[in-house]
This record gives C-alpha cells, structure tokens and sequence, in this order.
C-alpha cells in the first residue's frame, strides 16, 4: 500500500507537540515521525488559583494542524495529561479551567471522603489515590456545576472544539475517578452518592472510533482536507505512551517518564484489587481493552523545577550537562549523598524547587549540596529508588516477574536514572522510543484508517515501532544482575 499518513496532537503538562506520523509505505511497515510543532505549556496564576491556557494551547494546535496540512494527512487525533477538565453551558466554557497542581483538590477530598469511604471508592474505580483525580476537582466546583451542561476532559474538549463532537474517550475517562473499574461505564450511582450531576458526563467513546469531520473554520485556519476525520485515540498521554511502547517480554514493565513517572505493566483485567489497594496501585483503562495496573510516582518535574530555581538566582544550568557531571561524580562521593524522597509532598508544588530540596536535607539533619550535580545525583537515586519500589509491588501483587523495563518518553533520554533502575532493579532497561506518546496516538489512528488491517492488535503495532526506533539497552552491572539471578 502507499501508506497512510496522519496527525497527532500530543499535550504534556509542560509541553505540547503537533506530529505527522506515517505507517507503511516508504516506511517499510514501520512508523515514521516528525515533530512539525513544538510550543511551551505554562500554566498561569489568577487570584482563584492555577489555570491553564487552554484558548492559547488551541491557537498553537492550529498551528501545528497548519504545518501539517502540507503533509495531507488523513486524520487527526488529540492526547493530553489526564484528569483536568473545562464545564460547558450551550457549548460555551465556563471559566478557565484549573491545573491539577492547583490547592483546591484537599477540599474536594474531604468533601468525597465524608460521603463515600477511600475503600469503598477504591472498589468502585479501582484508582490510587491522588488528590487531583477529577472527582475530587468537581467535589470543589459548586453551583458552576448546577449551571453546566457538559464536563469535558481536556483532549475531548479540544477535540470539540475541533470537530464539535462532545464525547469522553474511555481511557482518559477512567482517570476521573467516576468510570466503574468493573464495567467501564460512567458510575452513575456514584455520581447521585458524591451530589455531582451525571448528566453533564458525555457518551463514552473508545480509541479508534472516527468521530468525524472537522469544523469549516477550522479546515480554513489549517488548510487541512474536508475529508479528514477525528478520530479518538488513547486520549490519555499514558494510554497512547504505552500503546507506543514496543513490550517485548511476557510481564515487562513499563515507565513512562515525563513530568510523572507511571510505572506499570499491562493486564487483560484488575489486580488482586486488596492487594493492588495496599500497594497503591491505580487501574487505568487502555488502548483495545486492556488495563494499565500502574503507580504514579514522581517524574522529571523536580529537575526541571531545579533548573529553573537555578536559573532565577543567576545560574544557568543545562540540563544534559547536570546529568553528565551527577554521574561521573566518583562513587564514594554518590554513596555518601541521601537518595531523596521524590513523592514527598513538599516537592508537588514550591514556588522554589532549590528552597524544597534544601529545606527536606536540613529537615532530616543532611548537608545541602552547593554543587547543583550533587543535587541531581540525588533526585536521580530518588527516581530510581521509588521505581525499583513499584516494580517490587507489581511482581508483588500480579503474582508475575517483571523480566524488563521500558522507559519511555522524554526521560528516556536520562541514561542516568536508566542505569540506576537497572542496578537496582536488577533488570534490564530498554530506553526508547522519546516519542512514544505520539507514536501511540498515531499507531491507534493509523489502523482506524487501515494501515495494519482491521485485526491488527497491538503487539502487531508494536512490532511496527521496534522495526524503525533505535532502541538503547542499560544493564545491570555484573553484581546486581548475579544477585537477581540468586533470587
Ligand atoms: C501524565 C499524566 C499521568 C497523570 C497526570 C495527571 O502526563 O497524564 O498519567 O496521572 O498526568
């Protein structure tokens, strides 16, 4: 065939990326990428509290849509972070929508908690508990809520503003909280118990269903072809990050590492749900049916935060430079520095990522590194050291080794953090692809055109990514890997 040719749209929470995708043709059966646009994603403090700019991250989709157009792809798809949302009335926005690192999600716990038990929640949606899930955001929203007629999770709210659709993808659903673990149907009960209006939740879609045409403005702002379609993908950055991700082993696991780390492994169903819910683990919902059984755990949120501590007070330090100088530092000097405990909460949000490191050492009697290496030394024994723990209680609570791991997404480029997993966990690392949230998002769009035929399942995707991805192992060190074997 000649290929089908597509357009992903991929939202992280620090950044977003337009990106045409090809599969087949010229590319052999494999996928082809190019970044057409990249653009910053800074939220933005009102006096209400952290927003994001949610018109201006549009402009910049039309924007890339446009560079894309030159290339005549076939569809678009949309991915985002997860849980956040803007409230509709007769289609217009109500207010800008809030950030999930905004304050007010505690008030929404308390809210949730004093009507429906953390256990008893867990049963329902079978989620790790986090204060930003959308059920605890819409717990805070108040009479806003009696005045919308519409709740749209940010890709779905793009996408309407797209294509005028109002739809809820499914695995970016099962992140609010409110989709039943069991049936993957909006929790209608729950949503009578909590006093939140289910009517505002809009039909549930499934990756790779077409959603249809885009509007007429939109095709003249872009350029793009009456004929092209939206079609709904793993909405969810994580679900497409993991659909994109080429799992080789029976039982790997995967880490897909961005502004959060998500450590997980695929499954056909839930966890040991007792088990899972001591151990914290979360059940979303991905591409074709299948479950992320996952921790999110800290991700490369404290560096960037670093870098920018450092460049306020004067300081300009590269990122790539840090990380090369963190681990050359001599080992007897990196086995005297603390690993950091990345999940503590002090580190969610400081206005000063220095001042919240400093201020955890002096807390618990540790010198402060002058050094910014130390520094970076430290937060990636902390990534690594939370990983291996993960790892540890999904071997744990699936009752399956875990023979590999795959980290992908931009961390993947931190060859640092690789090789500490791999020592500490004793397992292989495989690093790649970077871009495996957009390879996902164009994989599940691609097939919905035809590209792999209609049975294509994903391990006949993922081949499609190892074939044309350079893919970098790390190994354990010798002495680790004997221990792990002794196991
Ligand atoms: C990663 C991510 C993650 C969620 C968080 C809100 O970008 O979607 O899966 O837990 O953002």
């Amino acid at each position: 065939s000649s290929g089908v040719t597509v357009a992903a749209v991929d939202l992280g929470a620090s950044s977003g990326r337009v990106v045409v995708g090809r599969v087949g043709g010229a590319d052999g059966g494999g996928v082809g990428l190019e970044v057409v646009h990249r653009f910053a994603n800074d939220p933005v403090r009102l006096p209400d509290g952290l927003h994001w700019d949610l018109l201006g991250l549009f402009s910049e989709v039309l924007v890339g849509l446009r560079l894309a157009a030159a290339h005549a792809p076939a569809s678009v798809g949309i991915d985002s972070w997860a849980v956040d949302y803007g409230l509709l009335r007769g289609g217009r926005l109500l207010g800008a929508p809030y950030t999930y690192r905004d304050s007010r999600t505690a008030r929404g716990v308390a809210a949730v908690h004093a009507r429906v038990g953390r256990e008893e929640l867990y049963a329902r949606n079978g989620l790790q508990h986090l204060d930003f899930n959308t059920l605890f955001q819409l717990a805070t929203e108040g009479p806003l809520l009696g005045v919308a007629d519409t709740a749209l999770l940010v890709p779905d709210l793009l996408g309407h503003w797209l294509g005028g659709v109002r739809v809820a993808e499914r695995t970016n659903a099962s992140t609010t909280g409110l989709l039943g673990l069991a049936d993957g149907e909006w929790d209608t009960a729950l949503c009578t118990r909590l006093g939140l209006p289910a009517g505002v939740l809009p039909p549930l879609v499934d990756p790779g269903e077409r959603l249809g045409p885009l509007l007429g403005h939109v095709r003249s702002a872009t350029g793009l072809e009456d004929a092209v379609d939206l079609v709904a993908v793993g909405s969810h950055d994580t679900a497409s990050a993991v659909a994109g991700t080429p799992l080789s082993a029976e039982g790997a696991a995967y880490l897909s590492l961005g502004t959060w780390g998500l450590v997980g492994v695929e499954t056909t169903g839930p966890a040991p749900l007792e088990a899972a819910r001591a151990a914290n683990l979360t059940h979303e919902r991905g591409v074709d049916g299948t479950f992320r059984v996952l921790r999110n755990v800290m991700g490369t949120w404290i560096l960037s935060r670093l870098l920018d501590s450092w460049r306020r007070a004067g300081r300009d330090v590269d990122l790539a430079d840090v990380l090369g100088a963190a681990a050359a530092l001599p080992e007897r000097v990196a086995a005297d520095l603390p690993a950091l405990d990345v999940d503590d909460p002090s580190f969610t949000a400081p206005d000063d990522m220095a001042g919240a490191v400093a201020a955890w050492l002096t807390a618990r009697g540790e010198r402060v590194p002058t050094e910014p290496a130390a520094t970076v030394r430290m937060v990636c024994e902390g990534l690594a050291a939370a990983y291996t723990r993960v790892l540890g209680d999904l071997a744990r609570v699936t009752g399956r080794d875990v023979p590999v791991v795959h980290v992908v997404g931009g961390g993947a480029r931190n060859a640092l953090v690789c090789d500490l997993l791999a020592a500490r966990a004793g397992v292989p690392v495989v690093a790649g692809p970077v871009e495996a949230t957009a390879t996902g998002n164009v994989l599940v769009q691609a097939r919905a055109l035809g590209a792999f035929g209609p049975d294509a399942d994903l391990a006949t995707m993922r081949a499609a990514v190892r074939g044309t991805e350079p893919l970098r192992t790390h190994h354990p060190p010798v002495r680790s890997a004997a221990r792990s074997r002794g196991r």
